[in-house]
């Protein structure tokens, strides 16, 4: 059903980048989102750092609950991963990052360089612009932000290359592909919306009742389509004829989601 057409010259150009920009570097930062890390953790990403050292960073840690993300970091640990938790929004957990630092050779007389990748919309550039403490990348809430390679100074001692997201050929898995266009990692355009939407309110039916009825007033009932038409008479979205416009509650429910206004939210925990 996510059935997407990517732009592969995009994403072949983001790969090129990073292949060719890794010899520079001492470190790959991969930012995932601690609400999917397993669906927005890039599954060839070892091959892609190749020897450098591979750090993962919880990115948007505070939109879920804490045992969740100390949970994932445990995950990672099994897997040989160093990993963080982070809220870059707000600048929380970057301690943690130095004291990994710290342990990473480097060449004397130049600053750690690291390249900072992970698939659009994780917050790569937000994580950036915390360690250089300044809105030096652009950033927004939507994918496809960062077009090209960026380097930014992060004080003396750090610098990072910001990369533009990028996401593979074919998703395999329907879970994976749902769970990336519920966090906005897929152009809406590429996306049946309402579809998408309705697939998000099944699952936070199930795991996350309180979510929907809290945030927009509704009855929970199993029915996700009557659901979405609630959530529209809710905000007062009406198309002609005084029907419910379901394809701007479909927008408004993904946006709010994504932007964290329905609480703290895992779409997979460790153990799955
Ligand atoms: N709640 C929360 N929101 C975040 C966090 N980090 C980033 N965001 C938001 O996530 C959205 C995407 O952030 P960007 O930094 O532009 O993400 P990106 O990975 O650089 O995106 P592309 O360049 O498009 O691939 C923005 O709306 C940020 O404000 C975080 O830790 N917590
Ligand atoms: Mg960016």
């Amino acid at each position: 059903m996510v059935n997407i057409h990517w732009y592969p010259g995009h994403m072949a150009k983001t790969r090129r980048i990073i292949k060719e920009n890794l010899k520079l570097v001492d470190l790959v930062l991969e930012i995932v989102d601690a609400r999917a890390p397993k669906s927005t953790h890039i599954p060839d990403i070892l091959d892609l750092a190749g020897s450098k050292k591979l750090v993962v960073v919880l990115n948007k840690a505070d939109l879920v609950e804490d045992e969740i993300a100390e949970g994932w970091i445990k995950f990672f640990s099994r897997q040989g991963m160093d990993s963080l938790k982070v809220d870059s929004r707000r600048r929380v957990g970057f301690k943690k990052l130095d004291d990994i630092v710290k342990t990473i050779p480097r060449q004397t007389g130049r600053p750690l360089r690291g390249i900072v990748v992970g698939v659009p919309n994780v917050g790569k550039s937000s994580f950036i612009n915390q360690i250089a403490g300044k809105k030096s990348a652009k950033t927004g809430n939507k994918p496809g932000i960062t077009r090209g390679k960026m380097w930014l100074k992060a004080g003396d001692k750090f610098e990072l290359l910001d990369t533009p997201g990028i996401l593979w050929p074919k998703i395999e898995e329907e879970r994976v592909g749902l769970n990336l266009a519920f966090l906005g990692c897929i152009k809406e355009e590429l996306l049946d919306v309402e579809e998408v939407s309705l697939r998000l309110i099944e699952f936070l039916l199930k795991k996350y009742p309180e979510a929907l009825s809290n945030r927009y007033k509704v009855e929970p009932t199993e029915d996700a389509p009557v659901m979405l038409e609630q959530i529209a008479k809710n905000r007062g979205f009406v198309i002609a004829g005084g029907r419910p416009d379901t394809l701007r509650a479909a927008k408004t429910l993904l946006k709010e989601f994504q932007d964290g206004k329905l609480g703290k939210i895992s779409l997979e925990e460790p153990e799955e």
